[in-house]
C-alpha cells in the first residue's frame, strides 16, 4: 500500500516534471532503413548517455500516415522534404530553436538553400542526406540479355517495354513509391516531372502499363540484396542503396557486379529531413541527437557507409574521395543540370496520384 502510494507520488512528480524530464535518457529515433553505421549510435550514447532507440521505415507514406495520427512516440524522424512540407503544413513538428543547435554552422548553404524551399528557412528540419532516384543494374546480366549498348544511361532500359520483355526474366524491380515513379514517367514520356493533371497522370499510368507485366516487384528496400546476390537484373532505386548493394556483392565476393545510374532524361533529387514531431516524448534529447549528427566527423561516417552526400559542408573533408568525388554522390553542374525536384503535392492531387499507382501496380 504504502509502496503504492510512493509509486503514484513519483508518477505523478513525473507527469509535473513534464516529459522531457532530463531524467528520460532516452531518444527514439525513426529512420529509413539502411541509412545509417551503427557506430554513430554508439558515439552519441557514449558522449551522451543517452540511450538511443532505431527504429526503420522504408516508405514516407508509412511515416506520413503515423506522423497524421499523432503519439508517434518518436523523437526525430526523417521524412523526404517533400512529404516534410505538407506534414510542417497539418502541424505536426517542433520549430528547432537554433541556438540550440551550435553544430548547425556546419551545414552546406548550397543544400540548405534547397531544403528551405520546401521548409522555409528550414524553421523544422536539418538536412540528413540527400540523393537521387535511378537505375541500379546488374552490370553482366544487362548485357546479357540487351548487348554491348543496353541503353544502362536510359530510362528506356526499363520504361522501354521492349527492353523491359527482355529483362523479365531476371527481374526487375521499382521502388513502391509513387511520388517519385510517376514524376520519372511523366519525365520520360516528355512532360513536365511536375505535371498534376489528370491527363499527364493518365499518360504516365499507359506508359507504366505497358512494362508493368514485366515489373516483378514493387518494393522500396529488398532491392538491395537482390541487387547484390544477382537476383535480379535492374531496380528503379535510391543512389546510395544500389551502391551498397554493389558494396555487399565485393564483400561477398560472388562476381556480381552492380552498377548506378543517373538517367540521361533526368532523375530526381531529393532531401531527407530530421524533424522532431511536436508531441515527442523526449525534445530535448531529440535536439542533442540532431546537433549530435551535424557533428563533420560523425555525418561523415555515415556517408562514407550508405554512400548518400550529406549536406553538412565541414564534414567533406572526412568523407573518402572515391565517394566525394563520385559524379553520382556528389554530382557536380553538368549533372546537377539534368537533376529536377518535386513540388509539394496538395492533398487532392496526392490522392490522384495515390489512385493511379494503386491501378499501375494492380496492373488495371
Ligand atoms: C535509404 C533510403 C533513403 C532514401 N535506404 C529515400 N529518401
Amino acid at each position: 500500500m504504502r509502496d503504492a502510494l510512493a509509486g503514484g507520488l513519483v508518477a505523478a512528480a513525473l507527469i509535473v516534471a513534464g516529459p522531457a524530464a532530463a531524467q528520460d535518457k532516452v531518444v527514439n529515433v525513426y529512420n529509413w532503413s539502411d541509412y545509417i553505421d551503427e557506430s554513430i549510435l554508439k558515439d552519441f550514447e557514449a558522449e551522451t548517455g543517452i540511450k538511443v532507440n532505431y527504429d526503420v521505415f522504408d516508405s514516407n507514406e508509412i511515416l506520413e500516415t503515423k506522423l497524421l495520427a499523432g503519439s508517434t512516440g518518436y523523437d526525430v524522424v526523417v521524412p523526404t522534404a517533400s512529404f516534410l512540407a505538407r506534414q510542417i503544413q497539418a502541424g505536426v513538428f517542433s520549430e528547432l530553436d537554433k541556438s540550440e543547435l551550435p553544430n548547425i554552422k556546419n551545414m552546406w548553404p548550397v543544400i540548405a538553400e534547397r531544403t528551405a524551399i520546401y521548409d522555409p528557412d528550414n524553421t523544422y528540419s536539418i538536412n540528413y542526406m540527400w540523393g537521387t532516384t535511378g537505375l541500379g543494374y546488374n552490370v553482366d546480366k544487362v548485357k546479357e540479355r540487351l548487348g554491348e549498348d543496353a541503353p544502362v544511361d536510359s530510362w528506356a532500359l526499363v520504361f522501354d517495354p521492349a527492353n523491359a520483355e527482355k529483362l523479365q526474366d531476371c527481374g526487375i524491380h521499382m521502388l513502391d513509391a509513387p511520388e517519385e515513379i510517376i514524376p520519372a514517367a511523366l519525365n520520360y514520356i516528355g512532360l513536365d516531372p511536375n505535371a498534376r493533371d489528370r491527363e499527364s497522370f493518365e499518360k504516365a499510368s499507359e506508359m507504366l502499363a505497358k512494362i508493368r507485366p514485366y515489373v516483378q516487384k514493387f518494393h522500396s528496400s529488398e532491392y538491395i540484396n537482390a541487387l547484390a546476390n544477382g537476383d535480379i537484373c535492374v531496380a528503379i532505386g535510391w543512389s546510395g542503396d544500389v551502391f551498397q548493394a554493389r558494396d555487399r556483392a565485393a564483400e561477398a565476393d560472388n562476381g556480381v557486379s552492380v552498377e548506378y545510374s543517373i538517367p540521361k532524361e533526368g532523375a530526381l533529387m531529393w532531401f531527407d529531413q530530421m524533424a522532431i514531431p511536436k508531441d515527442a516524448p523526449h525534445p530535448e534529447n531529440a535536439m542533442a541527437f540532431i546537433n549530435f549528427m551535424m557533428k563533420p566527423e560523425e555525418i561523415a561516417k555515415a556517408t562514407n557507409y550508405v554512400y548518400y552526400a550529406n549536406g553538412n559542408e565541414a564534414s567533406q573533408e572526412f568523407i573518402e574521395a572515391e565517394i566525394l568525388d563520385d559524379p553520382q554522390i556528389y554530382p557536380p553542374e553538368d549533372v546537377l543540370e539534368r537533376l529536377y525536384t518535386v513540388e509539394v503535392y496538395n492533398p487532392r492531387d496526392q490522392r490522384n496520384l495515390t489512385r493511379t499507382w494503386t491501378s499501375v501496380k494492380s496492373g488495371i
